[in-house]
């Protein structure tokens, strides 16, 4: 009869009726236990699974003989002890006491050995050496188009201006008519561009951010002196200084005492602080539909300082970006009243900015993301 049935019964069903067969019946336990432990002990897998496998057949023994419920110890205590006659309640007592104390003392001498093999047979690359140094990461740096915007929002920040983002997805109303672009208007080739199919109303990529300043004097009365930055997206032929986005930022000023001189003094301001003290800025006549007057700027050269070089084609000036007095015209859509009020605008193609302030010649450079690149531009 296996163990696990005599545990089962009493030792009066198991016709055990003397202290003799008691001992013989414990010394049988004593040596199946020994049996399983050594057979235990001969299951061995390589691997980094070694331990976990070990541990688990461990695990399995300590259960069938210590395990609380079911446990081959607590059977003979409540099948063999507890109801064991007077005269062998002593010596079952004794012997249940001292097979216990050799289980215990197997498994534990057990478990030391298995934990002791797993630490000789870790290999070298699992072990981790605190005294090293750590692993360093590279963090990365900004981007160069990214430097370049926060330059422009420091220069901005500092005079005034507030920075103001808003979607790329917009409608033909924000992107066009609210700034005095109607639907057959030339400008709009160049920029007649990217629609969204599909959707009930139409809309489209923005060919600027001038849609984010319309929804801000929309909101907000005058004054107003916001730069908003962000891509937008033209028509364009893509070739070495352009694609078909660019990254943008815009500017606005707008309150009841704002003059061409504002205008002239915040161009100047802004030109000596981005490309360096000694620049110097004029103005030619541009066109745009949303400011009049209108106006290019263009700074002195900072490569040469204006005697002529091979990035300002020998001319001494660079052109920087185009601006102009806000035209009353866009006011109506806003329910400003052009009477009172008065302002500037600006919007300039900051990777453009970027590639003359540090002599990148090619658009597809600053969006290839090569890092050999990227690296000139810590
Ligand atoms: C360019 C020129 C410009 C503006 C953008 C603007 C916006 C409003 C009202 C009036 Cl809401 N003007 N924006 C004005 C002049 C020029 O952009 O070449 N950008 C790349």
């Amino acid at each position: 009869m296996p163990t696990n049935d005599r545990t089962t019964k009493t030792l009066a069903q198991l016709g055990v009726d003397s202290p003799e067969k008691v001992v013989s019946d414990f010394k049988r336990l004593r040596e199946e236990f020994d049996t399983h432990n050594s057979n235990m002990s001969r299951v061995r897998v390589g691997g980094s699974n070694q331990w976990v496998t070990e541990f688990n057949s461990w695990d399995a023994l300590r259960l069938d003989w210590i395990g609380r419920k079911w446990g081959i110890l607590s059977q003979i205590t409540d099948n063999w002890l507890k109801p064991a006659p007077p005269e062998l309640k002593r010596v079952v007592g004794q012997e249940l006491n001292q097979l216990k104390a050799h289980v215990e003392a197997t498994l534990e001498e057990r478990r030391k050995q298995i934990d002791a093999a797993a630490e000789q047979s870790t290999p070298a690359r699992e072990k981790i050496d605190l005294s090293l140094p750590g692993i360093q990461r590279p963090i990365g740096t900004r981007h160069l188009v990214r430097q370049t915007y926060e330059e422009l929002f420091r220069i901005f920040l500092s005079i005034g201006f507030s920075v103001v983002e808003g979607p790329e997805i917009e409608t033909p109303y924000y992107n066009f008519e609210a700034l005095n672009i109607p639907e057959h208007h030339p400008a709009r080739d160049n920029m007649d561009t990217f629609y969204i199919a599909g959707s009930r109303s139409p809309h489209l990529l923005r060919t600027h951010t001038s849609p984010m300043q319309i929804r801000t004097m929309e909101k907000q009365p005058p004054p107003v002196r916001i730069v908003v930055p962000g891509k937008v997206y033209r028509r364009d032929n893509p070739d070495a200084t352009h694609g078909y986005m660019f990254h943008q930022i815009e500017g606005l000023a707008v309150d009841t005492d704002i003059t061409f001189c504002d205008f002239k003094g915040t161009v100047d301001h802004f030109a000596r602080e981005f490309l360096g003290p000694k620049t110097k800025t004029r103005l030619r006549p541009s066109y745009f539909p949303f400011t009049e007057p209108s106006a290019e700027v263009d700074a002195t050269c900072h490569m040469c300082g204006g005697s002529g070089c091979r990035v300002c084609k020998q001319s001494g000036w660079i052109e920087l970006f185009g601006a102009g007095m806000v035209n009353p015209a866009v006011y109506g859509f806003v329910n400003y009243d052009p009477q009172r009020l008065s302002g500037f605008a600006f919007g300039m193609g900051v990777d453009r900015l970027a590639m003359l302030k540090y002599g990148v010649t090619e658009v597809p450079l600053l969006f290839q993301n090569d890092v050999r690149f990227l690296r000139q531009f810590p």
